[in-house]
């Protein structure tokens, strides 16, 4: 197994359109097992395929608290959102240390593949129901801090490429 990159928000690889998974081989499950490895590694609760630079649908997830309950979800698809929405704090392992308020739905269903290709559904609430809405977006080439005002939007881009710019100097 290996510790993948994670690409560091403004980096313009992160609003990549991710593609669908077409081949269920040793190469998609050298991919999952590296994603696990690195978002606990990260102490992530989720990951998406684009965080670490592969345009493909498929995310890792685990929120439990003992860390023993992954899940992947490829080629995800929303079947069904609640109208109720609240919001709460979210983080993003490509925006470190950034936290801040997103409304999403409170519960959402979801249809999926696991890492065999057999289908599989995902009644979601709480933090699950927030991890996957937030990676979904990133498979759509959103980060979470879109969501937040102009303003606090290039404040964080500002913070976030100083930072990059002393780790590399
Ligand atoms: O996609 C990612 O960058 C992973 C992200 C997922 C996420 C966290 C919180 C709400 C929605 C989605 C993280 O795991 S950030 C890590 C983190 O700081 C955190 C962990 C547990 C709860 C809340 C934040
Ligand atoms: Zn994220």
């Amino acid at each position: 197994m290996a510790l993948l990159p994670i690409l560091c928000y403004p980096d313009p690889r992160l609003l990549t359109v991710a593609k669908p998974v077409q081949a269920f081989d040793v190469r998609l499950q050298t991919l999952i097992a590296d994603m696990f490895e690195t978002m606990y590694e990260a102490k992530g609760i989720g990951l998406a395929a684009t965080q670490v630079n592969v345009h493909e649908r498929l995310i890792v997830i685990d929120t439990s608290e003992g860390r023993d309950a992954p899940l992947v979800l490829i080629n995800p698809k929303i079947l069904w959102a609640s109208p109720e929405r609240h919001v709460n704090e979210e983080g993003c392992l490509s925006v470190p240390g950034i936290y801040d308020g997103v409304e999403r739905h409170d519960l959402v269903k979801v249809e999926a593949l696991d890492g065999s290709g057999n289908k599989h559904l995902v009644e979601a609430e709480g933090l699950l129901s927030m991890c996957i809405q937030h990676e979904m977006d990133h498979l759509m080439g959103k980060v979470f801090v879109e969501y937040l005002s102009p303003l606090k939007r290039n404040r964080i881009k500002t913070k976030m490429l100083k930072a990059q710019r002393e780790a590399r100097d």
